[in-house]
């Protein structure tokens, strides 16, 4: 056989935003398939380069920072190195993982708008956007908020509407204000730099309509009616102070539009990685035999099939993505997966809650890919796969053909007999598989690949069930030690198989069965262990997973719901007016607690001693759940001094402390900002 000429890739996934941790749902969509896919073309002995990078323009970055009164660069340092960190403990093998605040970035992108520009690529319009005249900016989409048009909601933004989900454009906005200022906003001519889509529109057809008809349903769809309605020019640029700068005259304080600069990261990214290991990046994007590869979640097709396609286009020297398998969205126990609600499973979490089981995710994520439709993640499904499929098929396998080994060789591979019709017929069984698996992954169909490589421990597992070895041990040994060395060479092969999806778990069975660097290309073959070759003790391949952990997991989600009610739920309403001389009867004083104690037979109250500045005195108070004792005690609080005295538990209660009582019930005392002696009063 002629072995086929390697062939060349640039695979990138999408630029994660640097504004929070990632979850299970960037992994499902995104990251899961591009390192299985990367794994496997690497394993074929392809040259691949597979860079990611934080995304970390953009306004909601800025936003963010403002709320937490930090700089965007902090914002985007935290959590950088976060995600980062996330990607490599689930074994996504970027070459690169780098970030677009780094300065090769601003190079590049720079240069790139340069060119275009120099070339006369863009036009420019001006046109009349918010401007905020107290902070002298002009006031991103985002940086609006007004009601709805749509709903009547307050608390819209200038892009959309949370409530009801529509998406808007600043002007359409009822009443809006400068989320900066809270002041009305004007209208102000600015100049922005456009690139013409609809003059590539005629193009991008041809290219993508007639040209990628491969492309999968949903992406080739959704590229359709983009182009079907309709392209027109989309500013590039806008008037921000986080980005790149605009590198051309008369653009003060104006920076490249996020989605201009972020795929540019790619690029960047590559020029990093070339650079540090000696090779050439413009092999990797502009060398007619390289196929450029991008994976991406839905939201962000027409940004890689439409806009940075153009701009390559633009440029003329660059290559054009061959695919971008974009996927579906993955939801979370029946709802959207969302950040700002807290609903995910977020990945350095998961690893805490469950060590070591990278795999088992991965696995899961896989199996339960949203390639054509949006899928729906449980804790219960998870299990599930993990129990029936990963312990009951892939790790009883290989225990067993380990375990087996151990016990009648002393570990040592026994030689290879006489093959029986069955044992020739389940080997040409595993010499098609890699086959299949691989026909899948270049398909981008990595759910059914991940099946076929599950038929290869499924075929062990009969293969040992069929051949019951256990019985024959005592009867023909000379044919066990046949069955035992078929069954480790299928293990063998799952090692090699199940490395682009299960990484950590292929580097475990290549450890056990002490084999040599295998490619994908060993796959198939019976003899990838030796005889005589001493194998490992069984090691553990997965576990059952108890109905206790899942229960925890489902339970953090209803906290999280619950949180979520409470925030969301309404203030309650205002009592019935009151008048000041009323309100002036009221004796309120700062006291201090110097005394607490338990109150015998009572769950809530608690009996303490106030010092009043006028006197010492009882006051009961219902704060037990909420504190001890031992914690009160020099407590400053705010009393009702002249309430009435009455019993209560047989004890005389002289006044009321006052507490703050939030929305679940949550007590708190109220003392003064700075200290005052007991017995200041208050009106
Ligand atoms: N930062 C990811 C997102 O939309 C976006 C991707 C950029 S890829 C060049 O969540
Ligand atoms: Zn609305």
């Amino acid at each position: 056989m002629s072995a086929k000429k390697a062939k060349r890739y640039t695979v990138t996934a999408a630029l994660p935003y640097a504004n929070g941790p990632v979850h299970i749902g960037h992994l499902a969509g995104v990251y899961v398939p591009a390192d299985i896919f990367t794994r496997f073309k690497r394993s074929k002995g392809d040259d691949v380069v597979f860079v990611c990078g934080s995304d970390e323009h953009g306004v909601p970055i800025t936003i963010r920072a403002k709320k937490e009164g930090i700089t965007p660069q902090e914002v985007v340092d935290k959590y950088h190195f976060i995600i980062k960190e996330a990607f490599r403990d689930f074994g996504i093998s970027f070459d690169i993982y780098s970030r677009t605040s780094s300065e090769t970035h601003a190079k590049t992108a720079a240069e790139y708008f340069k060119n275009l520009y120099e070339k006369g690529i863009f036009s420019e319009q001006v046109s009349e956007q918010y401007y905020d005249e107290e902070n002298k900016q002009f006031l991103a989409d985002r940086y609006i908020t007004g009601t709805c048009p749509k709903c009547q909601k307050e608390g819209a933004y200038g892009d959309q509407c949370e409530a009801c989900g529509s998406t808007l454009s600043a002007t359409e906005l009822i009443d809006p204000k400068s989320a900066i200022s809270g002041n009305k906003p004007v209208m102000k001519e600015t100049k922005h730099w456009y690139l013409p889509l609809d003059k590539f529109e005629p193009w991008l057809k041809e290219w993508i309509l007639e040209g990628h008809k491969e492309w999968k349903s949903n992406v080739y769809g959704q590229c359709k009616s983009w182009l079907d309605a309709g392209l027109m020019p989309r500013a590039v640029t806008r008037d921000l102070d986080w980005g790149v700068p605009v590198p051309v005259k008369d653009a003060e304080g104006k920076v490249l539009y996020v989605w201009f600069d972020a795929p540019i990261g790619y690029i960047s990214a590559t020029k990093d990685w070339a650079s540090e290991n000696g090779k050439d990046w413009e092999t990797y994007w502009k060398d007619e035999e390289t196929e450029l590869v991008h994976f991406i979640g839905k939201d962000n097709i027409v940004f890689h099939c439409i806009i940075f396609p153009s701009m390559l286009k633009a440029d003329g020297s660059y290559i054009l993505p061959e695919n971008v398998p974009a996927n579906e969205f993955l939801n979370l126990e029946g709802n959207k997966i969302s950040t700002s609600r807290n609903w995910a499973v977020w990945l350095h979490e998961y690893l805490e809650d469950l060590p070591g089981k990278q795999d088992v995710l991965r696995y899961m994520l896989c199996a339960n890919a949203p390639e054509t439709k949006d899928n729906d993640f449980t804790w219960k499904d998870f299990q599930a796969r993990n129990n029936s499929e990963l312990v009951a098929i892939f790790g009883n396998f290989v225990n067993r053909a380990a375990v087996l080994t151990n016990k009648y060789y002393g570990g040592e591979v026994p030689a290879l007999g006489e093959l029986t019709d069955f044992d020739k017929e389940v080997l040409e069984t595993l010499r098609n598989l890699p086959g299949k698996v691989a026909k899948s992954i270049e398909a981008y169909r990595f759910r059914e690949a991940l099946a076929h490589m599950m038929d290869a421990a499924r075929l062990g597992n009969k293969y040992l069930a069929d051949t019951e070895p256990w019985k024959l041990i005592k009867t023909d040994e000379q044919r066990v030690k046949t069955i035992m060395n078929i069954s480790l060479q299928i293990v063998a092969n799952l090692s090699v198989l199940a490395e682009p999806f299960l990484p950590f778990t292929s580097e475990k069975l290549a450890k056990m069965l002490a084999l040599p660097e295998l490619k994908w290309e060993d796959a198939g073959r019976s003899d990838l262990v030796a005889e005589g070759t001493k194998i490992g003790k069984a090691e553990l391949l997965f576990e059952k997973i108890e109905d206790s952990v899942v229960e925890k997991q489902l339970q953090k989600l209803e906290d999280t719901k619950k949180a979520n009610e409470l925030a969301n739920a309404p203030a309650l309403p205002q009592k019935e007016e009151t008048t000041f001389d009323d309100f002036m009867k009221m004796d309120l004083r700062i006291g201090r607690i110097v005394e607490a104690e338990k109150v015998k037979k009572s769950k809530k109250l608690l009996k303490l001693r106030v010092d009043t500045g006028m006197d010492v005195r009882t006051v009961m108070s219902g704060i037990a759940q909420y504190y001890e004792p031992d914690e009160v005690i020099g407590q400053k609080v705010t009393l009702l001094a002249n309430l009435a005295p009455r019993k209560i538990m047989g004890v005389e209660s002289q006044g009321m402390i006052l507490m703050a009582e939030d929305k679940d019930g949550t007590l708190a005392f109220l003392f003064p900002e700075k200290d005052v002696s007991e017995g200041s009063t208050i009106s």
